[in-house]
């Protein structure tokens, strides 16, 4: 090994006695120094450790394997979850441009490399940072609906996830040895000497800085989906109480084509599949039979969720009218055919039996309004918004 570490450094040449390589090229500023990176990186760690674990969770509901199944309650439990996930992207927007800029020097150290250990950190550090900035880039890009890539999203910021967090892996096994000395003793850095010059940001200044920041990002995006804080949710890309009947609609019923086959009087509602004999409803069977109120919110995986109160069909009380056996699971298909990215959904037994999951006829007191999946939606507690699916006409029982 050692023979190996010889020829990393030879390979490295002679030090430079110009540029950013020189010694000392960056020895007159406090910030580039090992106790910021450090108190930066243990923040920075955390925040992503919980945007990445929120992001698996929610794609675990959405493509569950055949080991998971997600509850129908706590109802508000991925309304928590999801907030969490969103506003800890966004945070770590300022704490991560504020690492990278903190530990940008070291990539002129010299030698550039000492050591085959060093190498493999260094290497390491490409799918860290380049995964970071993208999984930001394109989670911001994502919530507020901009969507210039010719792959898909959801597809693309899972990979990144899974390679990002095996750089973060590599990177705090590589300076594990180095984090409790860096916050220990503050000033012992070659790149901190004590004669830096009293004027300019402090160290302190610098941290209150970027944590303000990350703070003030939070408070004026939380509104979307904590209600108390709406009125200050300045760069929010939703106000969940402004769309018709009271919240959001992100995608019309024009853009989805079905304006007409859902307002037509030809509007059917099938139960079929595994049951003895299927059936088929109009609007007006729908409306004569039983009606259940509930308010769930609509929790988009934008991070954004609204309240509202629904009145409809309770499922579980559907599929028992039907024959379905307790415990069967259901998909729920739209009338929607084009750009079908959510015209279908799956419910487990949980979400399919729940007391709480309708398919809902009205909305706020009123008829649902055709954005709003009118003639009849599904609403559950504890879903993600993608799978609460619009312009419902067809229950199939697995
Ligand atoms: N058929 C259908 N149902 C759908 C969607 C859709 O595009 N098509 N969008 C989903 C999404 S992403 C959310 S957040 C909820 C609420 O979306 P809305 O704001 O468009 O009503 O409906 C869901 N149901
Ligand atoms: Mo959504």
């Amino acid at each position: 090994m050692s023979r190996l570490d010889d020829l990393v450094r030879e390979l490295s040449g002679k030090a430079p006695q110009k540029g950013p390589l020189r010694e000392g090229a960056f020895d007159g500023s406090r910030l580039h120094q090992r106790r910021i990176a450090a108190i930066l990186g243990i923040v920075l760690g955390v925040s992503f450790t919980v945007c990445f674990l929120t992001g698996m969770l929610s794609h675990l509901i959405q493509y569950p394997p055949s080991w998971f199944a997600w509850p129908a309650q706590p109802a508000g439990l991925y309304r928590f979850t999801q907030g969490l996930h969103v506003a800890t992207g966004i945070a770590s927007i300022p704490l991560l441009l504020a690492k990278l800029w903190t530990v940008y020097p070291r990539l002129f150290r010299f030698p550039p490399l000492t050591s085959v250990a060093h190498l493999i950190e260094r290497v390491a550090l490409s799918p860290l940072v380049a995964g970071a900035l993208f999984l930001l880039f394109s989670g911001i890009a994502s919530i507020t609906r901009w969507n210039p890539w010719p792959f898909s999203f959801p597809v693309a910021h899972y990979v990144a996830a899974w390679i990002t967090i095996g750089g973060l892996i590599i990177h705090l096994g590589a300076k594990a040895s180095v984090l409790r000395p860096a916050l220990a003793r503050a000033g012992t850095d070659h790149s901190d000497p004590a004669a830096t010059p009293s004027d300019g940001l402090s160290r302190r200044g610098l941290l209150a800085v970027v944590f303000g920041a990350a703070g003030v990002l939070t408070l004026v995006t939380i509104g979307q989906t904590v209600r108390p804080l709406e009125w200050l949710g300045l760069l929010a890309p939703r106000k969940p109480t402004v769309g018709p009947q009271g919240f959001p609609v992100n995608k019309t019923a024009q853009s989805a084509g079905i304006t007409a086959a859902a307002t037509s009087p030809d509007y059917r509602l099938q139960v079929t599949g595994n049951i003895a004999t299927p059936r088929t409803f109009t609007l007006d069977d729908l409306r004569a039979m039983p009606q259940r109120e509930v308010t769930l919110p609509i929790v988009c995986v934008d991070g954004w969720s609204a309240n509202v109160h629904w009145r409809g069909i309770s499922l579980r009380d559907l599929l028992g009218s039907a024959g379905a056996t307790e415990g069967a699971t259901v998909e729920v298909r739209s009338l929607q055919v084009a750009g079908c990215r959510y015209c279908t959904s799956e419910l487990n037994a949980s979400h399919a039996w729940d007391e709480e999951t309708v398919l809902a006829l009205e909305a706020n007191g009123d008829v649902l309004d055709l954005d709003h999946g009118f003639p009849v939606r599904l609403i559950g507690p504890n879903r993600p918004g993608v799978m609460q699916t619009k312009w419902v006409t067809e229950v199939v029982v697995r």
